[in-house]
């Protein structure tokens, strides 16, 4: 079986390994989000890509969630000594190798996806791991500070400094992918997504992983005409995201927090099913009413074996809307 999945960060890469549990013999093709990208020290880090990559390596720092087991600090330590920031962001050691390595191969002329298949050579992921472009695409959110003088101005950030310096602290007032109308999808994505028996949108950020991914030309349009079931799981649960900044992102972009919202937001052009948790079972009938097929299930990912009920699941609704 030839399987899709549009993956963020910890949601997608925690799902990811629920996923390869419940069918290791599948071929698993990720589409990793690049939003997230940001230049720091002038090298280049993909956070979602490395967490998917730590994550199903083995190397991920479980309770963080992000970034390496095992880290020390010394490197950003010794930068903050010469007054060279940003001191918000918390790049380790181990952490910094992978950014080293793929700045350098980037300045070499490898495209981001031929460099993060010889970063996975390392980690074996036991999936395909492809970024959703090799262009730059960069996650900016517009938000309203408070400027000297106390008034409010209003300006756009990078989408790491919105959640990570300022803990989503603002309201986030547009959440744009920048550069992402340009940008094309990397090579695989389109033939992965065209080679697929079934497309799954595991529980990522809607807006700011799965949604920037869909931004992406050419992306949502695959998906959609693949003619293969496409089966999402709800980030949302209770009205609330099970961690991040999700309901800050869904109302930027006008979308209530909640796992039916979330479902109508993708719509039924793009989605066949979607699996809700058992606190949301209420809002069943809403999704169908919507055209999507919709199962509540338990959905929150507390241990590997959890994840791959999740996906199992997942894979039946498939069967079912197939
Ligand atoms: P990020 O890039 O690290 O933010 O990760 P993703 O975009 O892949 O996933 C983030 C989303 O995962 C958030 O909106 C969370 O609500 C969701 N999430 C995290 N843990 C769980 C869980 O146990 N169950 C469900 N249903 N969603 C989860
Ligand atoms: N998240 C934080 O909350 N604080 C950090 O200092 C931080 C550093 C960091 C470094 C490398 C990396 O791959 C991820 C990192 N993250 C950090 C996670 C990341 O910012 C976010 O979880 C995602 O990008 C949100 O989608
Ligand atoms: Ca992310």
């Amino acid at each position: 079986m030839r399987i899709v999945v549009l993956a963020g960060g910890i949601g997608g890469a925690r799902f990811l390994r629920g996923l390869k549990r419940a069918v290791p013999d599948a071929e698993v093709t990720v589409i990793g989000n690049t939003g997230d990208d940001i230049h720091l020290f002038g090298l280049k880090v993909c956070p979602d890509l490395d967490t998917v990559m730590y994550t199903l390596g083995g190397g991920i720092n479980e309770e963080q969630g992000w970034g390496r087991t095992d880290e020390t600090f010394h490197l950003k330590e010794e930068l903050a000594a010469y007054g060279v920031g940003p001191e918000w962001f918390g790049l380790g050691d181990r952490d910094f190798a992978t950014h080293i390595v793929r700045t350098q191969m980037l300045g070499a002329g490898y495209p981001l996806s031929a460099v993060t298949e010889a970063l996975c050579d390392r980690w074996k992921p036991g999936v395909r791991l492809i970024p959703m472009t090799d262009d730059r695409v960069e996650t900016h959110v517009a938000v309203t500070l408070p400027d000297a003088a106390g008034e409010g101005e209003r300006k756009a950030i990078h989408f790491q400094e919105y959640w990570v310096r300022l803990r989503a602290s603002v309201p986030a007032e547009a959440v744009v992918p920048v550069g992402a109308e340009h940008a094309k999808p990397a090579p695989g994505v389109l033939e992965a997504i065209g080679e697929a028996d079934v497309i799954l949108f595991p529980p990522s950020n809607p807006v700011v992983s799965v949604g920037t991914i869909l931004a992406v030309p050419g992306i949502r349009e695959a998906i959609a005409d693949a003619g293969v079931p496409v089966v999402g799981l709800s980030p949302i649960v209770g009205d609330a995201p099970v961690r991040g900044m999700a309901d800050k992102v869904l109302a930027a972009v006008g979308v209530e927090s909640s796992a039916a919202a979330v479902a109508e937001h993708y719509g039924s052009g793009l989605l066949d099913g979607w699996l809700v948790d058992t606190v949301d079972a209420g809002c069943v009938e809403r999704v169908e009413a919507a055209g999507i097929r919709c199962r509540a299930v338990p959905l929150m990912m507390t241990d590997v074996d959890a994840v791959a009920r999740m996906a199992g699941e997942a894979l039946t609704l498939a069967e079912e809307v197939r």
